[in-house]
């Protein structure tokens, strides 16, 4: 696919030209050090097949699926399965893999272990011939870039999901990495719980693929970020090392606490289980749509909602009317719930409560109070569940519409929350009408998702893009990754929100795991920090 394409579909915006990968390949003192990839596997495909006779393997398509042990009963051995599988497979793997993207990926061998085991022996053979590992997680197609592959060993890990326990008293599940977030989900709401994690992309995002990238979601302003409410993880390293840290404990102060496994975007080990603290389920939800005449009552409506809804608060949303407008233009079956009147922002509050009645009325009085105070224009407040769904999906539908508009540039910024919309007015300025500027996201948390649409991609609009945001982003103390990771297009641009000396101790540790670098390779940390030093 050529690069034209891929800008084109609005997903892989001002992806880095795959020559300059290479090119790092090359660089002897590169930090970010390559191992051999998978292409090498191919040539000694003889040699380096053998190993896997006495592991599950299992090559991506129906005709592969299976065990290749049980292959073997059929007649064939092994390598003769995988070099069909090769020879016939690869662009059922590649498409497996990034669905319409297909063409991008070159991996030419996808394997989905079973058990902790079996990923510690691939990993295990892997670093001892330095062949590149990608950990293939679902994760919401947008932020595919972290685990996005050239030609490395692919890793699916979504046939380890089960479940292992659940504690009906502490509200701890014990699950394996590959468990679909939506799947789990649902199994919590049979036993009365909730996870504390929710997304658009529930249906198809693995858990563990959640925690590598510390999603954030929806309901973040509520129960925390997942470093918080993951409380042990079994992670297999780099060296097929299996990490037991799978405790279920609220409190464990036992030495250091190792969670940077959470958002290390598969680069320091593969996680292959994790217990997590769920929310019990409460029933009383109410889901309002507002419409606010300027940034400033956004904000201050956030304060007063923290203040008054207090305990009942479970999601603060917002988008800009030229968000509203493309989500009414490119998805099908949705409508405006507001008369349409010209509002400037529309913010989305859910209450999640356990008294109808009270949570109800606390709502109302607070909605009432703020329109009467003049931080709502207008508002409404869902009578059912559908109409709850549908206001959702007009905040949800954002980065979908956004997709059918065009080219799109992505930006997901942690920031002030006082000073986050500066930011989109002076990209405006900048590009005036050249660009449909776009901002979003979860106020709440203060995390702006930046979108910036035109029809296609060009160079220049990029360069007035790029490096300011990053550097405005910089300047107010703001992070350029708050919940999507830095995957392979920012990690040389770790440094607008970590010191040097910061990122330097990430490269020894990532050193220290993963000392030949074959974890999810180019991305999180720069290619190089000399120039930084
Ligand atoms: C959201 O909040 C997602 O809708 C996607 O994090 C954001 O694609 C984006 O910019
Ligand atoms: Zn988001």
């Amino acid at each position: 696919m050529t690069m034209e394409k891929l800008r084109a579909t609005g997903r892989f915006l001002r992806y880095s030209p795959r020559k300059s990968l290479f090119d790092r390949r090359l660089n002897p003192n590169s930090e970010n050090s390559i191992p051999n990839s998978a292409s090498g596997y191919g040539m000694d495909l003889a040699s380096n097949v053998e190993i896997f006779n006495s592991i599950m393997i299992i090559i991506a398509s129906g005709m592969f699926r299976h065990v290749l042990a049980s292959m073997d009963h059929q007649g064939k051995t092994a390598r003769d399965c995988i070099e069909k599988g090769l020879l016939e497979d690869t662009r059922r793997i590649q498409h497996r893999c990034f669905g319409s993207l297909a063409e991008e990926g070159s991996s030419k061998l996808l394997l989905q272990p079973q058990t902790t085991e079996e990923v510690s022996q691939i990993l295990k053979y892997c670093n001892s011939r330095s062949l590149a590992v990608v950990p293939k997680v679902e994760i919401q197609v947008l932020w595919a870039e972290v685990f996005l592959f050239f030609d490395e060993v692919v890793i699916n890990m979504s046939l380890m999901n089960n479940v292992i326990s659940f504690d009906k008293v502490s509200g701890i599940l014990v699950c394996e990495a590959g468990c679909i977030l939506e799947n789990l989900i649902t199994f919590l709401d049979n036993q009365g719980f909730i996870m504390p994690l929710d997304l658009g992309a529930k249906g198809s995002c693995q858990i563990g693929g959640n925690i590598s990238t510390n999603a954030g979601g929806l309901r973040l302003v509520r129960y925390g970020s997942l470093h918080g409410t993951v409380l042990g993880l079994e992670v297999v390293l780099a060296n097929g090392d299996i990490l037991d840290m799978l405790g279920t404990l609220r409190k464990d102060n036992t030495g250091y606490d190792l969670k940077h496994f959470v958002h290390c975007e598969g680069s320091l080990g593969i996680v292959t289980k994790v217990s997590i603290l769920t929310p019990p389920k409460l029933f009383s939800v109410n889901v309002a749509f507002l419409a606010c005449q300027d940034y400033f009552s956004c904000q201050k409506l956030l304060v007063e909602a923290k203040g008054k809804l207090g305990e009942i608060l479970s999601a603060f949303e917002f988008l800009d009317s030229k968000a509203l407008d493309l989500v009414l233009n490119h998805l099908d079956g949705v409508r405006n719930p507001l008369p349409p009147t010209i509002h400037n922002f529309y913010v989305l509050i859910e209450t999640t409560g356990s008294d109808e009645t009270y949570d109800r009325q606390k709502l109302e009085a607070f909605l009432l109070h703020a329109m009467e105070g003049g931080l709502i224009s207008d508002g409404v407040l869902a009578q059912d569940m559908n109409q709850a769904s549908a206001f959702w999906y007009l905040r949800e539908g954002v980065p979908e519409a956004l997709m059918k508009a065009g080219a799109v540039y992505k930006y997901d910024l942690s920031l002030p929350v006082e000073k986050m919309y500066d930011l989109v007015d002076e990209m405006r300025t900048r590009l005036g009408d050249s660009a449909n500027v776009v901002g979003y996201g979860h106020l709440g948390d203060g995390n702006l998702h930046l979108n910036i649409s035109t029809p296609q991609y060009d160079d220049r609009t990029l360069a007035q893009i790029e490096p300011f945001v990053y550097e405005w982003t910089s300047a107010h103390r703001g992070s350029i990754s708050a919940e999507h990771g830095l995957g392979l297009m920012k990690a040389n641009k770790i440094f607008y929100s970590k010191p040097t000396a910061t990122v330097k101790l990430m490269t020894s540790i990532k050193k220290m795991l993963d000392p030949k670098g074959i974890l999810n390779p180019y991305k999180v940390l720069p290619h190089s920090i000399d120039s930084h030093s």
